[in-house]
């Protein structure tokens, strides 16, 4: 598919416009109080929800918001130029309900996706685990055969929203000596017996979306519970991710661009030398290639989120958009710290904790380098 031609339909235009709004008014304002507490900003996301910001991407036939992918992204950007932790957990409901709708049953989809979204809950994706992050094909979560159904065993780590979470979509292996061809994907609720979460980690960034490990000890899923055949799982998992990496990325380009009208703003206000250090070239410039890199990042990322829409294969594209976007929020931040000079090194200004924010963007849902080798392997294929 060409990159050309990103003329927004007016109600796209619209759709941005409210998400400017909803993300200036409800999440800009408390991105550092969340930051500093760790706290999760359950009020907001209620609001969120009642708003048509949770769920975006779910069709809508089954409670969601049926938006494009196109659509969802433009919406994202806007809502992590607020706060990309807040949003990260806005999103994760989408995550985890993507796996069902894209690869459930009709009866599956009504019972594991319309609930959540009807009572405003939340659901995880569980894929991660302590020894398995990038190498997917290696986790080591257990479901083991039993009457009726199976009994899952692991831990999965780094789960976004698995405190808050009343659902889970679990990838596990039927038999890990299969690698990818082992993996089952499976819905769990949270209070079925041995099913535990462990504390929201003290992470470095984004701190407001709640992240823990999460614990299946001998947890009894019934066989109706099992989304696609067994050994699909890895398929599910690598579908899901095509759909929601631009999404991500487009959280990663809601970041720099919240990072670059911050630096703007200072260079034309901060007086050295006898003048706003917006007139020094050193500053332009840095200031001009971020306006660049962003400009690129969105367009990658729109072409990317298009392609999901249109249903061709974008496996590379999704890739490309997220490893450029992430990279792209990472220098853009350090930059705009740079700018600030020893005030954005400090917590009285927000560039340091859009720095921070960034960086999670270079390791969650596939690192930098994994993204790499998704577009290599298929440059070489
Ligand atoms: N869509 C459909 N099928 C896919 C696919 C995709 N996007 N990507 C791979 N597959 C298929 C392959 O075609 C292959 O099929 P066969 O069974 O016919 O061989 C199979 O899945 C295995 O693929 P591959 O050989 O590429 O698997 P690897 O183990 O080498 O790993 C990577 C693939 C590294 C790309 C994968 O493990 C990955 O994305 N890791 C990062 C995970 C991640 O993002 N984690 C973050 C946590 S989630 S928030």
């Amino acid at each position: 598919m060409d990159a050309i031609g990103f003329q927004l339909t007016e109600e796209q235009a619209l759709l941005r416009e409210s998400a400017r709004r909803f993300s200036a008014a409800e999440i800009a304002p408390h991105a550092a109080t969340f930051d500093r507490s760790g706290e999760f900003p359950d009020a907001i996301i209620r609001r969120g929800y009642q708003t048509g910001l949770v769920n975006m991407i779910v069709p809508e036939a089954l409670g969601g918001g049926g938006l494009g992918n196109v659509e969802v992204a433009l919406v994202v950007e806007e809502l992590a130029r607020g706060c990309a932790g807040i949003t990260t957990s806005m999103v994760a409901n989408d995550l985890a309900l993507t796996p069902i709708w894209v690869a459930g049953t009709t009866e599956q989809q009504r019972q594991f996706i319309t609930p959540v979204i009807q009572q405003q809950q939340f659901a995880s994706f569980c894929l991660s685990e302590p020894a398995a992050g990038s190498d997917v094909a290696g986790l080591r979560t257990r479901l083991e055969k039993v009457d009726g159904g199976y009994r899952l065993t692991g831990n999965k780590q780094w789960i976004t929203n698995g405190g808050k979470a009343s659902q889970y979509t679990v990838f596990a292996t039927i038999d890990p000596a299969q690698r990818h061809r082992g993996i089952t994907c499976v819905v769990v609720p949270a209070d079925a017996e041995g099913v535990s979460h462990g504390p929201h980690e003290d992470k470095l960034g984004q701190r407001a979306s709640n992240t823990t490990t999460v614990s299946f000890d001998n947890v009894f899923v019934p066989e109706s519970a099992r989304v696609g055949n067994e050994g699909e799982g890895f398929r599910i998992a690598m579908r899901t991710l095509d759909i929601t990496r631009p999404l991500t990325a487009a959280i990663a380009v809601g970041i720099a661009a919240r990072a670059l009208e911050c630096a703007t703003g200072y260079a034309l206000e901060r007086k050295q030398f006898g003048q706003a250090i917006a007139e020094f070239q050193g500053i332009q410039f840095l200031l001009a290639d971020a306006a660049t890199d962003i400009e690129a990042a969105r367009l990658l990322t729109l072409h990317a989120a298009r392609m999901a829409d249109a249903g061709v294969g974008n496996s590379m594209h999704s890739s490309m958009a997220k490893r450029f976007a992430a990279d792209c929020a990472m220098k853009v931040t350090t930059d705009a710290v740079q700018v600030y000079g020893g005030y954005g090194y400090t917590k009285d200004y927000p560039v340091e904790k859009l720095m921070r924010d960034a960086k999670l963007l270079q390791i969650y849902e596939g690192t930098s380098q994994i993204q790499r080798l998704v577009i290599a392997r298929e440059l070489l294929a």
